[in-house]
């Protein structure tokens, strides 16, 4: 008997063993911030999603959703009511392992690329951007524009000097995180003040 339980105890040891070729998981990685519609920011109550894929074995793969005031207890990043909390699923896989198609896939060298999308009511998806998943337990804020990306700044329905001496005044180094939600001097839409979004206007003036 006591021989029969220790050749189940291998067995389940060996099993174990086996077992840890599989996906490890990771923290959520979160990403929050406002929303950005055509005349200011999204609130809890209106009819807007927020959709992150990757791709994972070849294929696009939804990873998080949020549907504005799914969770309105988080509530106070960037001092407003009317936030989206994207959470998504991190998993590291081995080499030879494979992935089990619905988490972000962390691996020590290569940084998981995630496709950022807005769903407005029933209007088709907008592209929103991609963030870059590169660490365990990621927490980071950004605004997300549902419109589409436009170098006039002051919304007058112009593109010229006036837009340019505005996000000239902003331009504060390198890289300037967006301070204010859906900050329209952010016209590449990705999260920075800085010069791509000055060489962007540029192009489009000349
Ligand atoms: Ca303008
Ligand atoms: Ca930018």
């Amino acid at each position: 008997m006591i021989r029969i339980m220790a050749f189940g105890v291998v067995i389940g040891l060996m099993a174990g063993v086996a077992r840890a070729g599989d996906t490890i998981p990771e923290p959520d990685a979160i990403l929050h911030g406002q929303v950005c519609l055509t005349g200011g920011p999204a609130a809890d109550t209106d009819d807007v999603s927020v959709i992150a894929r990757t791709m994972v074995s070849g294929q696009m793969v939804d990873v998080g959703t949020y549907k504005m005031g799914d969770q309105p207890s988080a509530s106070d990043c960037l001092g407003s009511a009317d936030c989206y909390v994207l959470r998504m699923r991190v998993e590291t896989v081995p080499q030879g392992a494979d992935p089990s198609g619905s988490a972000v896939v962390l691996s020590p060298s290569t940084p998981a690329t995630v496709e950022l999308f807005v769903r407005e009511g029933t209007a088709p998806e907008a592209p929103a951007g991609t963030i870059l998943v590169d660490d365990r337990g990621m927490i980071r804020q950004r605004s997300l524009f549902g419109t589409a990306e436009t170098s006039d700044i002051n919304g007058d329905g112009q593109k010229n000097l006036e837009d340019h001496a505005l996000l000239e005044q902003a331009l504060g180094g390198p890289a300037t995180p967006t301070t204010q939600p859906c900050d329209p001097k952010d016209i590449n839409r990705d999260g920075y003040i800085d010069l791509k979004d000055f060489a962007r206007l540029q192009d489009e003036l000349s």
